[in-house]
């Protein structure tokens, strides 16, 4: 070969394999927000309710024209002493739902919560609509099958939901357009959900004040993590963020869970423009290592991975959760 030809083949898999590489579904995600900053389509209604047991919120969007919806992350109260759900956060929102004549349509998971239970199927039955997660969903239901040594009834293969999203995939809520993001590090199965000009971002970014999520779990990685916070910070400046916790920052004393891009990209402590990928895996792996494991854990996991369900009951008829002992 000439060295002519070395030369371009090189530079051709550093295009194929390296950072130059166009992220085709970043570029549409980006086009899809600036057409609805532009006023092209009906921008999205968001209306969250805040759980503050588990510093969880839960979203609810839909296009004001087709009056067309989707809940994001909803929660099932759990009394983990009593070993007891309860349905009145679920039962509120629902109420909402109902109010303001919201047809549902998707229930989207951003990812496995570890903090709190999921409380999709239960609203679901009420109101509808198709349960929708990130399709490397599996690897987790692999990873804590095994954990939970969870036997044959359990097919680990994402069929508990009704759709897994792939990055990229496209889908609309009433006249507004749709794209998920695949965004792992917290998790390996994290998903964002860009809606008109709205990204549900999961647990990638916090508030500025407060920074980011955890990359410790099982499959998390702080270096993917940057990655992925790196990929919605180039979304334009004006796309609102809503999150899925808030855990005040200190020396603030409201619970706050939407922002924009641009305040992301100016003020987020572990993630503002300029940091580094090495400095942002040195911050995360040392504040990591101070974190206990969320008190809902081990119940929300064994939930979460069946897709909000209870695992099935014994003979006698209850349903009942494990405790692996001297594990994690
Ligand atoms: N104290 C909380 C901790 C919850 C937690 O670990 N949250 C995750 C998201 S699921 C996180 O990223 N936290 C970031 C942090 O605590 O700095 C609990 O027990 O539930
Ligand atoms: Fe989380």
């Amino acid at each position: 070969m000439t060295k002519h030809l070395i030369t371009f083949i090189h530079s051709l898999n550093d295009y194929l394999t390296g950072s130059d590489v166009i992220d085709l579904n970043l570029v549409a995600a980006q086009k899809q927000v600036n057409e609805a900053l532009a006023g092209h389509t009906a921008r999205p209604v968001v209306y969250s309710f805040f759980d503050e047991p588990t510093n969880t919120a839960t979203h609810v969007v839909h296009d004001p024209i087709t009056m067309k919806g989707a809940v994001v992350d909803s929660v099932l109260d759990f009394d983990a002493a009593a070993g007891r759900t309860h349905t009145k956060s679920a039962d509120a929102l629902i109420a909402y739902v109902r109010a303001t004549g919201i047809e549902i349509d998707w229930l989207l998971e951003t990812h496995a919560h570890a903090d709190h239970l999921s409380a999709a199927p239960y609203i679901q039955q009420h109101c509808g609509g198709k349960l929708a997660i990130g399709r490397e969903i599996t690897t987790v239901q692999n990873v804590f099958g095994k954990i939970f040594n969870v036997g044959t009834e359990f097919a680990r293969d994402g069929s508990e939901f009704d759709r897994l999203f792939d990055d990229g995939d496209q889908f609309s809520i009433g006249n507004i357009s749709a794209i998920a993001l695949h965004v792992p590090g917290h998790t390996p199965a994290d998903m964002a959900y860009v809606i008109g000009d709205v990204v549900f971002t999961g647990d990638t970014l916090f508030m500025p004040d407060y920074g980011t999520a955890r990359a410790d779990f099982p499959g998390g990685d702080a270096r993917q993590l940057y990655q992925s916070i790196r990929r919605l910070l180039s979304l334009p400046g004006e796309t609102r963020l809503y999150l899925c916790h808030d855990y005040k920052a200190p020396g603030r004393d409201t619970y706050i869970w939407e922002t924009t891009v641009a305040a992301e990209r100016d003020g987020n402590v572990h993630a503002h423009e300029g940091i580094s990928e090495d400095d942002f895996f040195a911050m995360r792996t040392a504040r990591d290592a101070t974190l206990s494991m969320p008190k809902l854990i081990l119940p929300s996991v064994q939930v979460n991975m069946r897709a909000g369900h209870l695992p099935p009951p014994e003979e006698n008829g209850t349903s009942y959760l494990k405790l692996p002992l001297n594990l994690f």
